[in-house]
Parts: C-alpha cells; structure tokens; sequence
C-alpha cells in the first residue's frame, strides 16, 4: 500500500507534484535503483552526485553495522574515539600537499558555514579582524544555510530570504554560450572573468575581504567548468591580497573530475577544501573541510588557553560515519576509483557529444565522469519546464539523471561501465526526441 504522503514537507522539491504522481525508490544496488514495483533503473546521478562506489557496498553496509554494535556515539566534545583520528590521517593521503588537517561535519552545507567561520576567525586571530567580507559567485551552490545561501548565486534560493548574511558580493558566473558552446572540457575563453575579483578588491579594499568560495567546477547549476587559466588567476588574485580561497568540492570531492579532488586536477591549491557526499559513499551524513596547516597552526598558536576553535556539532567525527569513510576509502582505493573518471572521459565525452544536433539542443559539456546537455528554454515555458520533462522521460525509460533548470546532469556511480553510459545516453536520445 502507497504511504500516506501528507506529514512529509519534501526539500527542493515540487510538493504538490509531486505527490499526484509520486516517483518512489525502494531498493539500490550497484550502479541501480528498484522502483516499490521492481521497476529497474540505471543510476546516473550517483544517487545526489555522493554514491561513487556505487550502491549497498558489502564492505560499507557491514563496516556501518559492525560500527553500530561496537560503539554507535562518543561524544565528540573533549572527547573522541580512535575511528575519527584514524580516519583523518587517511583523508589527507588524498588532499594536495599542505591541506592536512581536518575539521568533520555532517553535510556539504556545514562544511561551508565551518569554512567560512574558520576564516573569519583565522584573519582576527592574526590580527585581522576587519577581513569579515566574503566572495562568492553568481550561479554558485554553497548548500542552504545562512552564508551559503548568501554567497551562492542562484536566484530562487536566495530570494525568499533577505539579505541573509551582510557584507557578501559576487564574481560574474564563467557560462558563455556564445563563446564556449559544445567545449570538450575545459572552455577557451573567459579567463578574464576571474578579474572581476581585482574589481571587487578594488571596490572593497583588499584589506576587508576574508575569503572567496567557489566550486572549481559548479555542479548544481548545470556542470560549468571553469575557463582555462581562470582558478590559477583566481589563486594569484587571492595570494597577492591575502584573501583565502576556498574550493567548495562537495561534488568535485572523491573521483568526479578523475583526481581525488579538483584542486589537483586543475593543478590549483586553495586554503580550505569543502566536502562531503562522497567521503562516505552517501550512505551515513558526513562532511569534511580541509584546511592548510598554516590555518590550523595559527589557532593553535594564537588563541588563548583550552578551546581553540568554538564550533562543532554533536554529530562531528559521528562514528557510523567514520566507519563507513574508511570502508569506503578502502573501496575506493581497491578499485582504483578516484582515477577512473580520468580512464572514462574519452567514452563520456564521445557519448555526451553524440547529442549535438539534436532539437533544442544547445550545449553539451564534459569532464571526468560527468557530463550536462543544456536544453534552449520553451518558448512560452517557464525556464526548466524542457530539463525537467527530460528527467522524467528517462526516469519513465530506467535512467535516473538530474535536472538543473534546463540542464541534465548526467554523474553517474565511478564504477560505471561502457555500455551503461551507452545506455545513459542512448535513452537521452530517445528522450530528446521526443520533447517537445
Ligand atoms: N556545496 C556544493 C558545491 C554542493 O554541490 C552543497 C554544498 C551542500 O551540501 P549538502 O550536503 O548540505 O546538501 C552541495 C550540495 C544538484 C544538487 O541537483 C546538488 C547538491 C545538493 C542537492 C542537489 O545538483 N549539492
């Protein structure tokens, strides 16, 4: 029997839609998901861009229940248990040299709210408290708590809200259609965007501003890469006005570009490193930021006596969490997964791009193991009525992807295989066809 639908108020989602015609999960395994009917279908979305290992890993499910009957919590307050430390110094074998020191959370969203404090709270602890302005970018995704939502850079997230955290301002978004259509990785052009961070430092003054966060590849907008040269200049900005740079790689985190994070794909190390989805393989809540050791030691060094930091939260460092972070690094490591996305770009790229030419059809973009078509809106349409239809199109044909406005995502589990991402697309091709 349908559960009654009426108590849960669903996130991001069209509520009332939504529950005329529900679209249920009930069981994953692998690279699928099973319908409450058995319905097959392929994933390609990694579950939220977080399954990377693919679903209901033996080795997780078993490291999560043998964690849940040795010790399900330890209070992480002045407090701690060995998985937490452990799991921190397994973490940094994967983050580029110099960020090697590890702050837990629970979501992408506190790992952003944490980075951000964290530079608010470096800059006053070298004597720089006025640096408490922050930077972020226009069709940015920082997740949805207070600065996040401040500095991301989409629209009808932040509407509803106010002016939810003062003393933020935005770089221009690197999107050119015009310049950069069907670009196979990286664009050619727009490296001069990144100069809009010299403008507001101009504007601003350098020394009011703590901190710029961006995602090196934004995800949630529709998979925009950045320009080439553009995070090096980024970084060259940052370092000659003393300003952090943190990389929000939420989704870029643990294999999706083929390097275990984006910072070392693009050959840029910021300050802070966000993450979260795949640290556990999406299957307990846990986030991560990353900072450089110079951050961490200057807390140390610098505060007065007992707590160096104020901030945490009662779930930090969980140890169901732990556990499955080390199973799924484990995982990872076995199957040689954070570097198979580079081993799949030339497939994803050659199916991705197979669409060109296809109605409404208007760009079609690529890296790693992750790939957007971008739909020309509907005419008369409210923008993202074609990227949605597409969605449930290939929903209705076994394939699981994600609409963003009039974009689909296409960021399947790492381990997929060739004729999967054949599937992906050949059913974005029937798809597209018939859209109207
Ligand atoms: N930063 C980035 C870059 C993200 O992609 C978050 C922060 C927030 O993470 P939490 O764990 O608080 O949700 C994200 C999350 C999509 C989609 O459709 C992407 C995310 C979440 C929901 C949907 O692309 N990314």
């Amino acid at each position: 029997m349908a559960p009654r639908m009426d108590a849960f108020w669903m996130p991001f989602t069209a509520n009332r839609d939504f529950k005329q015609s529900p679209r249920l999960l009930a069981r994953a395994e692998g690279m699928h998901y099973w319908t409450p009917e058995g319905r097959e279908v392929l994933d390609g979305t990694a579950g939220l861009w977080c399954v990377n290992a693919g679903h209901a890993r033996p080795r997780i499910v078993e490291a999560i229940a043998r964690q849940a009957a040795t010790l399900d919590f330890a209070p992480p307050f002045q407090m701690a248990h060995p998985l937490a430390f452990e799991l921190a110094e397994r973490l940094i074998e994967l983050t580029p040299p110099g960020l090697n020191r590890v702050f837990y959370t629970n979501s992408g969203s506190e790992s952003v709210e944490t980075a951000l404090k964290i530079a608010l709270a470096y800059h006053r602890m070298r004597g720089e408290a006025q640096r408490t302005r922050l930077i972020g970018r226009e069709r940015g995704y920082h997740g949805v708590n207070f600065a996040g939502t401040a500095l991301g850079g989409m629209g009808p997230n932040r509407k509803m809200f106010g002016a939810s955290v003062a003393g933020v301002d935005h770089l221009r978004h690197t999107h050119d259609l015009t310049r950069n259509a069907f670009s196979k990785g990286q664009p050619e052009h727009g490296v001069e965007l990144a100069e809009d961070l010299e403008r507001l430092v101009t504007l601003h003054d350098p020394s009011t501003i703590a901190a710029v966060i961006v995602e090196p590849m934004a995800g949630s907008t529709g998979v925009l890469l950045p320009p080439k040269g553009y995070l090096q200049r980024l970084r060259e900005i940052c370092d000659k006005h003393g300003i952090l740079l943190i990389f929000d790689e939420v989704i870029t985190g643990f294999g999706r570009l083929g390097s275990p994070f984006a910072a070392q794909h693009y050959g840029v190390t910021p300050d802070m490193i966000t993450a979260a989805k795949g640290v556990t393989n999406g299957c307990i809540p846990m986030g991560v930021v990353f900072t450089k050791q110079e951050i961490h030691d200057t807390f140390m060094e610098k505060s007065g006596p007992g707590i160096e930091l104020f901030h945490g939260y009662t779930y930090s460092s969980h140890p169901m969490a732990c556990a499955a972070a080390l199973a799924t690094l484990d995982t990872y490591a076995e199957e040689n997964l954070l570097t198979r996305g580079a081993r799949m770009e030339a497939k994803m790229q050659e199916a991705a791009h197979a669409l060109k030419g296809l109605p409404h059809v208007i760009d079609i973009r690529n890296t790693g193991l992750v790939a957007a078509i971008e739909f020309a809106p509907r005419p008369g349409a409210p923008v993202g009525r074609r990227g949605f239809e597409a969605f449930l199109g290939a929903f209705e044909k076994g394939v699981l992807v994600r609409a963003a406005g009039d974009n689909i995502a296409i960021s399947p589990p790492l381990i997929i295989q060739e004729q999967q991402i054949d599937q992906i697309f050949s059913t974005m091709r029937e798809v597209i066809e018939s859209l109207a």
